[in-house]
């Protein structure tokens, strides 16, 4: 993309409004606007960050082998009659009256939606396991929208569903899950501790609340420091393994760490001194089984091998997609921007032109920007008649993590710059040889 021809509202004021740094650089690098109280337009740039969330959770839910669908945004209150939630959920659940006086409403989860699907279709043990998933808007009334995407009202969740015939294979869905989320979390850069949590109106005993460590988060968390040493890396998992996900599960989940809802006291208090730590989280994803609350209300069963009919185990469960992007910018900024992790940059590389309209820099400009879209990426280059500082600002702010620099006098010697965003570190190579190692970062993502 040549930002000539690119929408990119930066603003160089910072907005009064943004009490967090990741809503101040969402607002100041022209990703998103408020429209409503906790209801955004994502603009070009935050929309791309989001694809590219996006595509991590598809391709993670792929490997543990999920099923996409997709079901609307608008729901009929019936169905949530059904389980009893109409009433239950409260001044959160946004409700609307279609014309012909239905009432119906803009869906907050979608367990209600998907047991309905799952009862119409299915009825013997044969088509389980089943795991279904999407990837879809949410509307959820909040009493105090704040922070930008991290606590909307309209806001993109990932929900998938598990449908199970007995307890032990709806555990190894949970166990599963929480392995895929690890693996998800870690593809974007970001360290999320599986912590006990409350389950509120989703119901069930066992959850688990992932949980990204930052200053700006709003749940309260307390936790074994050793937890922080535990990732999951280049592990190969074998998602149908029960044993090994179970493994995992437990090694990520065997050290204290809970949320203040589920904050023991006493169980605390026998860590050693040194390791005990209270901090704050912002929570990326949560994860729960319920067993038979929703297919018992809602007569989803099966059929079992010996002919009898049960109702089918579920469990329900959510990554925040909008949410990460606050995520990662409360995680990782300077105080001159966001800096993307190369998993999910909007651009993989951004190109700065420093004498716009000199033939030989245009030139070694358009050359770098064909070989890199040539081999599959996706560049930014400056191409815009402005100060060589004020292109770096904006490329500054808006995060991408490498940059070559091309100017009239480092190209008299052979070479241009190639900067990381990370550490500020600049080496000079040719323009091919930059062109080359941008490739070679990008081959493992
Ligand atoms: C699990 C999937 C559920 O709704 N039902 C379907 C279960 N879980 S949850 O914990 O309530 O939500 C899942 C994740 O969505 C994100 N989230 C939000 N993001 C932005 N703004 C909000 N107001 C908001 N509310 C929830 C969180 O990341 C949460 O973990």
């Amino acid at each position: 993309m040549r930002m000539t021809r690119y929408f990119l509202p930066v603003l160089k004021e910072n907005p009064a409004e943004a009490q967090i740094v990741s809503h101040r650089y969402m607002l100041r690098a022209g990703m998103i606007k408020q429209q409503a109280a906790g209801i955004y337009s994502w603009l070009p740039l935050g929309y791309k960050v989001l694809k590219r969330i996006e595509q991590i959770v598809h391709e993670e839910q792929a490997r543990a082998g999920h099923i996409p669908l997709l079901m609307p945004t608008l729901q009929p209150a019936d169905l949530w009659r059904e389980s009893g939630r109409y009433d239950d959920y409260g001044q959160e659940m946004l409700r609307i009256k279609d014309r012909q006086g239905r009432d119906m409403l803009y869906g907050p989860t979608n367990e209600e939606m998907i047991t309905d699907i799952f009862r119409s279709h299915v009825n013997s043990y044969k088509d389980l396991p089943l795991t279904l998933y999407h990837i879809q808007w949410k509307f959820r009334d909040e009493m105090r929208p704040r922070f930008g995407v991290m606590r909307g009202r309209e806001f993109l969740m990932k929900d998938g569903y598990n449908f199970d015939l007995t307890v032990e294979d709806a555990l190894h869905a949970y166990n599963r899950h929480l392995v895929s989320y690890l693996r998800t979390y870690e593809r974007m850069g970001l360290q999320a501790i599986p912590m006990r949590a409350d389950s509120g109106p989703i119901g069930g005993e066992d959850t688990h609340e992932f949980l990204v460590l930052a200053e700006t988060g709003e749940s309260e968390v307390f936790y074994d420091s050793a937890v922080t040493d535990i990732s999951l890396g280049a592990r190969d998992i074998d998602y149908d393994d029960k044993a090994q996900c179970k493994a995992v599960m437990e090694e990520f989940t065997s050290l204290y760490a809970r949320t203040d809802e589920t904050h023991d006291e006493a169980a605390f208090n026998a860590i050693p001194e040194e390791r005990r730590k209270c901090a704050r989280g912002i929570e990326v994803g949560q994860i729960f089984f319920f067993g038979t609350k929703y297919s018992e209300a809602m007569g989803a069963t099966v059929v079992t091998p010996d002919g009898s009919k049960v109702p089918v185990q579920m469990g329900s469960h959510g990554i925040g997609v909008s949410r990460l992007l606050g995520a990662i910018i409360e995680a990782s900024h300077d105080d001159k921007g966001i800096i993307w992790p190369e998993g999910v940059t909007p651009f993989h590389c951004g190109i700065v032109n420093l004498k716009q309209g000199d033939d030989d820099t245009d030139a070694a400009c358009e050359g770098i920007y064909k070989a890199l879209q040539k081999a599959g990426l996706d560049p930014l280059y400056d191409d815009r008649n402005d100060r060589a500082g004020a292109k770096f600002a904006t490329m500054d702010l808006i995060g991408l993590p490498w940059r070559i620099t091309v100017g009239p006098r480092g190209l008299k010697n052979g070479v241009v710059e190639l900067t990381s965003r990370r550490t500020g570190e600049s080496v000079e190579m040719t323009a091919d040889d930059a062109v080359a190692r941008i490739i070679e970062i990008y081959a493992g993502h």
